[in-house]
């Protein structure tokens, strides 16, 4: 599986489209995210409020959508781009890397929501490659 010349500038066409957007879409990923798979919640559990759209939650939907921006930046060179961010989830905050899996399933439902014109097929293909790979990344650390 590899991302096309096509399916990088399909992802970064979108996202310089809708990054203006991104804190609501973090928010909304996250929301979702913890209401969907409330297991992700452990992760969390030091945050004073951890309901949808709380300020934490807010705060760190913010987070995640810079990493992907981040991504989205690195889009050739995704090992690299994402190293101390993979650093940081695996030595650090030993996140299990199923759990990129599930956010990215929820970023995914809320762009195709948000987004019901643009989100076709092929952008979806294209978000769904790119967003495996970005995964990988961040997992390359773990060993
Ligand atoms: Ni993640 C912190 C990006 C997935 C749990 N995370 C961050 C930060 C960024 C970030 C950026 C802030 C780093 C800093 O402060 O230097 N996280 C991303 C990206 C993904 C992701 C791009 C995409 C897959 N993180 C996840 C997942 C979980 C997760 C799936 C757990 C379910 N991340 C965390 C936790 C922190 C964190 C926990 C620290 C936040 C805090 O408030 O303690």
């Amino acid at each position: 599986m590899s991302l096309s010349a096509k399916d990088k500038k399909l992802v970064k066409d979108f996202w310089a489209k809708i990054s203006p957007k991104a804190e609501e879409i973090g928010d909304e990923t996250l929301s979702r995210m913890i209401v969907v798979y409330p297991q992700t919640k452990t992760y969390f559990s030091h945050w004073k409020d951890l309901s949808p759209g709380s300020p934490s939650v807010k705060a760190h939907g913010k987070k995640v959508m810079s990493g992907v921006s981040l991504a989205v930046k690195n889009i050739d060179d995704l090992l690299n781009g994402l190293l101390v961010l993979g650093e940081l989830h695996a030595f650090t905050l030993r996140v299990d890397p199923a759990n990129f899996k599930i956010l990215f399933h929820n970023f995914l439902v809320v762009l195709a929501n948000k987004f019901p014109n643009e989100f076709d097929p092929e952008l979806h293909t294209a978000m769904d490659k790119f967003l495996a790979k970005v995964a990988l990344a961040l997992s390359d650390k773990y060993r």
